[in-house]
Protein backbone atom coordinates (compact mmCIF):
# COMPACT_ATOMS: atom_id res chain seq x y z
CA UNK A 1 0.00 0.00 0.00
CA UNK A 2 1.48 3.44 -0.51
CA UNK A 3 0.86 6.52 1.00
CA UNK A 4 -1.58 7.92 -1.67
CA UNK A 5 -3.75 4.99 -1.60
CA UNK A 6 -4.93 6.26 1.59
CA UNK A 7 -7.51 9.32 2.44
CA UNK A 8 -5.95 10.49 4.97
CA UNK A 9 -8.79 13.31 5.68
CA UNK A 10 -10.74 9.80 6.94
CA UNK A 11 -7.91 7.96 8.48
CA UNK A 12 -8.56 7.38 11.93
CA UNK A 13 -5.72 6.36 15.10
CA UNK A 14 -6.13 3.80 16.78
CA UNK A 15 -3.64 4.98 19.28
CA UNK A 16 -1.80 8.54 20.03
CA UNK A 17 1.51 7.99 20.68
CA UNK A 18 5.09 10.44 21.47
CA UNK A 19 8.12 10.26 21.45
CA UNK A 20 10.77 12.56 23.30
CA UNK A 21 14.28 13.22 22.24
CA UNK A 22 16.57 15.27 24.98
CA UNK A 23 19.68 16.72 22.97
CA UNK A 24 21.87 18.16 25.56
CA UNK A 25 25.95 18.61 25.04
CA UNK A 26 25.54 18.13 21.59
CA UNK A 27 24.14 14.76 21.82
CA UNK A 28 20.72 12.83 21.97
CA UNK A 29 19.29 10.50 24.93
CA UNK A 30 17.81 7.62 23.20
CA UNK A 31 16.52 4.46 24.98
CA UNK A 32 16.95 0.59 23.93
CA UNK A 33 13.45 -0.18 24.55
CA UNK A 34 12.84 -3.30 26.47
CA UNK A 35 8.91 -3.95 26.44
CA UNK A 36 6.23 -2.97 24.41
CA UNK A 37 5.67 -2.32 20.59
CA UNK A 38 8.97 -2.31 19.43
CA UNK A 39 10.90 -3.65 21.97
CA UNK A 40 14.58 -4.44 21.64
CA UNK A 41 14.74 -1.73 19.35
CA UNK A 42 15.99 1.91 19.70
CA UNK A 43 14.30 4.77 20.10
CA UNK A 44 13.40 8.01 22.16
CA UNK A 45 11.21 7.91 25.35
CA UNK A 46 7.62 7.84 25.07
CA UNK A 47 4.49 5.93 24.80
CA UNK A 48 0.77 6.11 24.42
CA UNK A 49 -1.67 8.62 25.80
CA UNK A 50 -4.07 8.10 28.77
CA UNK A 51 -7.51 9.16 28.15
CA UNK A 52 -7.81 12.72 27.87
CA UNK A 53 -4.16 13.07 28.60
CA UNK A 54 -2.65 15.79 26.35
CA UNK A 55 0.61 14.51 24.22
CA UNK A 56 2.79 16.53 25.48
CA UNK A 57 1.74 15.44 28.98
CA UNK A 58 2.21 12.26 27.82
CA UNK A 59 5.94 12.59 26.07
CA UNK A 60 7.09 14.10 29.58
CA UNK A 61 5.26 11.25 31.90
CA UNK A 62 6.41 8.42 29.63
CA UNK A 63 10.41 9.77 29.32
CA UNK A 64 9.91 10.15 33.43
CA UNK A 65 8.71 6.87 33.89
CA UNK A 66 11.40 5.05 31.06
CA UNK A 67 14.44 7.10 32.31
CA UNK A 68 13.43 8.65 35.90
CA UNK A 69 14.52 12.41 34.49
CA UNK A 70 12.05 15.55 34.20
CA UNK A 71 12.65 16.97 30.40
CA UNK A 72 13.09 20.62 30.39
CA UNK A 73 11.64 23.03 27.11
CA UNK A 74 9.61 20.28 25.99
CA UNK A 75 9.05 22.04 22.70
CA UNK A 76 6.82 20.17 19.71
CA UNK A 77 8.41 19.42 17.13
CA UNK A 78 5.91 17.62 14.74
CA UNK A 79 3.57 14.42 13.92
CA UNK A 80 3.61 11.55 12.60
CA UNK A 81 0.85 9.23 10.89
CA UNK A 82 1.25 5.11 10.75
CA UNK A 83 -0.88 3.24 8.63
CA UNK A 84 -0.56 -0.51 8.62
CA UNK A 85 -3.10 -3.14 6.98
CA UNK A 86 -2.27 -5.80 9.68
CA UNK A 87 -2.74 -6.22 13.30
CA UNK A 88 -0.30 -3.68 13.91
CA UNK A 89 -1.96 -0.41 15.39
CA UNK A 90 -2.67 2.84 13.29
CA UNK A 91 -0.60 5.09 15.51
CA UNK A 92 -0.91 8.93 15.62
CA UNK A 93 2.48 10.02 17.05
CA UNK A 94 3.40 13.48 18.37
CA UNK A 95 7.21 14.32 18.19
CA UNK A 96 8.69 17.02 21.14
CA UNK A 97 12.62 17.31 21.64
CA UNK A 98 13.52 18.93 24.95
CA UNK A 99 17.52 21.05 25.61
CA UNK A 100 17.91 19.91 28.89
CA UNK A 101 16.43 17.94 32.04
CA UNK A 102 16.98 16.96 35.48
CA UNK A 103 18.05 13.75 37.06
CA UNK A 104 20.03 11.00 35.68
CA UNK A 105 18.78 8.93 33.07
CA UNK A 106 18.41 5.57 35.13
CA UNK A 107 17.62 2.23 33.44
CA UNK A 108 14.20 1.31 34.35
CA UNK A 109 12.05 -1.84 33.23
CA UNK A 110 10.73 -0.28 30.20
CA UNK A 111 14.23 0.91 29.07
CA UNK A 112 17.89 1.55 28.91
CA UNK A 113 19.68 4.93 28.13
CA UNK A 114 21.83 5.59 25.64
CA UNK A 115 23.43 8.65 24.53
CA UNK A 116 24.69 9.42 21.02
CA UNK A 117 26.27 11.88 18.69
CA UNK A 118 23.96 12.69 15.81
CA UNK A 119 26.36 11.12 13.16
CA UNK A 120 26.87 7.86 15.55
CA UNK A 121 22.76 7.30 15.49
CA UNK A 122 22.04 3.48 14.93
CA UNK A 123 19.05 4.03 12.25
CA UNK A 124 19.66 0.33 11.66
CA UNK A 125 18.65 -0.26 15.02
CA UNK A 126 15.38 1.89 14.77
CA UNK A 127 11.54 2.17 13.16
CA UNK A 128 12.76 2.07 9.53
CA UNK A 129 10.63 5.12 9.34
CA UNK A 130 13.41 7.27 11.73
CA UNK A 131 16.09 8.00 9.55
CA UNK A 132 13.76 9.84 7.47
CA UNK A 133 12.31 12.31 9.96
CA UNK A 134 14.81 12.44 12.87
CA UNK A 135 17.61 14.18 11.54
CA UNK A 136 15.57 16.62 10.69
CA UNK A 137 13.77 16.87 13.93
CA UNK A 138 17.40 17.04 15.41
CA UNK A 139 18.41 20.04 13.23
CA UNK A 140 15.22 22.03 14.86
CA UNK A 141 12.75 21.53 12.15
CA UNK A 142 9.02 20.42 12.48
CA UNK A 143 8.21 17.55 10.30
CA UNK A 144 5.06 15.93 9.14
CA UNK A 145 5.52 12.24 7.76
CA UNK A 146 3.10 9.66 6.53
CA UNK A 147 3.85 6.31 6.47
CA UNK A 148 2.53 3.01 4.89
CA UNK A 149 4.16 -0.12 7.09
CA UNK A 150 3.55 -3.93 6.56
CA UNK A 151 4.20 -5.59 10.05
CA UNK A 152 7.00 -3.62 11.47
CA UNK A 153 8.43 -3.14 8.06
CA UNK A 154 8.18 0.64 5.80
CA UNK A 155 6.24 0.61 2.97
CA UNK A 156 6.03 4.28 1.65
CA UNK A 157 6.38 7.50 3.15
CA UNK A 158 5.97 10.58 2.21
CA UNK A 159 7.49 13.86 4.19
CA UNK A 160 7.71 17.47 4.55
CA UNK A 161 8.47 20.29 6.56
CA UNK A 162 5.35 21.88 8.89
CA UNK A 163 4.88 24.96 10.82
CA UNK A 164 5.67 25.16 14.45
CA UNK A 165 3.51 25.20 16.88
CA UNK A 166 2.89 25.78 20.31
CA UNK A 167 -0.58 24.56 21.56
CA UNK A 168 0.20 21.17 20.87
P1 LIG B 1 2.72 2.52 27.25
O1 LIG B 1 1.82 3.69 27.11
O2 LIG B 1 3.63 2.56 28.44
O3 LIG B 1 2.08 1.20 26.96
P2 LIG B 1 4.49 1.81 25.27
O4 LIG B 1 4.28 0.40 25.68
O5 LIG B 1 5.89 2.29 25.15
O6 LIG B 1 3.73 2.80 26.14
P3 LIG B 1 3.64 1.18 22.77
O7 LIG B 1 4.35 -0.09 23.04
O8 LIG B 1 2.24 1.14 22.30
O9 LIG B 1 3.74 2.12 23.96
O10 LIG B 1 4.45 1.93 21.67
C1 LIG B 1 4.20 3.23 21.33
C2 LIG B 1 5.57 3.83 21.20
O11 LIG B 1 6.21 3.30 20.05
C3 LIG B 1 5.53 5.33 21.02
O12 LIG B 1 6.60 5.88 21.77
C4 LIG B 1 5.78 5.51 19.54
C5 LIG B 1 6.62 4.33 19.21
N1 LIG B 1 6.47 3.91 17.83
C6 LIG B 1 5.55 3.07 17.31
N2 LIG B 1 5.70 2.93 15.98
C7 LIG B 1 6.80 3.68 15.64
C8 LIG B 1 7.48 3.93 14.44
N3 LIG B 1 7.12 3.38 13.29
N4 LIG B 1 8.54 4.75 14.51
C9 LIG B 1 8.95 5.32 15.67
N5 LIG B 1 8.31 5.10 16.85
C10 LIG B 1 7.27 4.30 16.81
O13 LIG B 1 9.92 6.07 15.67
Amino acid sequence: MKVTDISWENWQADVIATLLFVQHQGKVLLIRKKRGLGAGKINGPGGKTEPGEAPRDCAIRETQEELQIDPLNVVYRGELFFHAEDEMPKIHGYIYVASDYNGTPTETDEAIPLWFAPQDIPYHEMWEDDQYWLPQVLAGKTMKGWFTFEGEALLDYRIEEAAEKSDV
